[in-house]
């Protein structure tokens, strides 16, 4: 693993990494067709399910009120870092979306509540030079998504699922939401919004997958 990788190579289930990473390689799960989000609802390559499956590298961080910090930085106006309290404190979003991960499972009608990116862009203010927003999580998990990915009505940082806080497995207290893109771009245990003028790829970019994840135009691997 390289140097900049997540702190838990213990724990972190490598053989379930490398078998991903292999399915990267091979284009596994690709159908070479794309779909059209003002027609259809279910993206190439997809199947709905009704329940919520659980993905992540082993560990699952118990992020308590104590522990909790969020902090937005990099070329902004207004660093933030964030207590509990005070990102709960910050304009709220209710909305349903549908997402879509890479292992080919869809869920629709999940509603969220949270606070909006473009709330969040209002406050800190990046500067003209941004292109990148990096999340880093307190597993050591990282995603990168371009900006104008970021700035979306639909991108919130989220609190709650289904009118209850979000729970431990699924990221809880507060997780990235990116509905339009393959769900491995929405960071559970969110610690870390970081703007930036370069890209730096993420944990699952950097093993074979995508950089843009448009689940659409099928984006699984790069
Ligand atoms: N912090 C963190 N966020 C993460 C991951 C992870 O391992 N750690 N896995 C990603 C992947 S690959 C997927 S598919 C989704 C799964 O989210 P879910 O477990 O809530 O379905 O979380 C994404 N966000
Ligand atoms: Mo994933």
């Amino acid at each position: 693993m390289a140097d900049d990788d997540v702190p838990f190579t213990g724990k972190i289930r490598d053989k379930l990494i490398e078998r991903k990473q292999d399915w990267a390689r091979q284009g596994r799960l690709l159908t070479g067709t794309t779909a059209d989000p003002d027609h259809d609802r279910l993206p190439p390559g997809q199947r709905l399910v009704k329940d919520w499956p659980v993905l992540d590298l082993g560990a699952q961080p118990d992020v308590t009120e104590a522990k909790f910090r969020l902090d937005v930085d990099g070329a902004v106006a207004n660093r933030l870092s964030l207590r509990l309290h005070e990102f709960m404190a910050l304009p709220q979003t209710e909305q349903a979306s549908d997402i879509h991960c890479v292992t080919q499972w869809s869920r629709y009608d999940n509603h969220w509540k949270g606070v909006s990116a473009q709330a969040l862009l209002r406050i800190v203010q990046p500067s003209s030079e941004v292109n990148h927003v990096i999340f880093t999580a307190h597993d050591g998990y990282t995603a990168n998504i371009r900006l104008h990915q970021f700035d979306q009505p639909d991108v919130l940082l989220v609190h709650q699922w289904q009118g209850r806080p979000i729970s431990r497995e699924h990221g809880g207290p507060v997780r990235m939401l990116v509905p339009r893109l393959y769900l491995w771009k929405s960071a559970k245990w969110l610690r870390r919004i970081h703007f930036t003028i370069s890209d730096h790829p993420g944990f699952w970019e950097r093993r074979g997958y995508h950089n843009d994840a448009d689940p659409w135009q099928e984006e699984r691997y790069d």
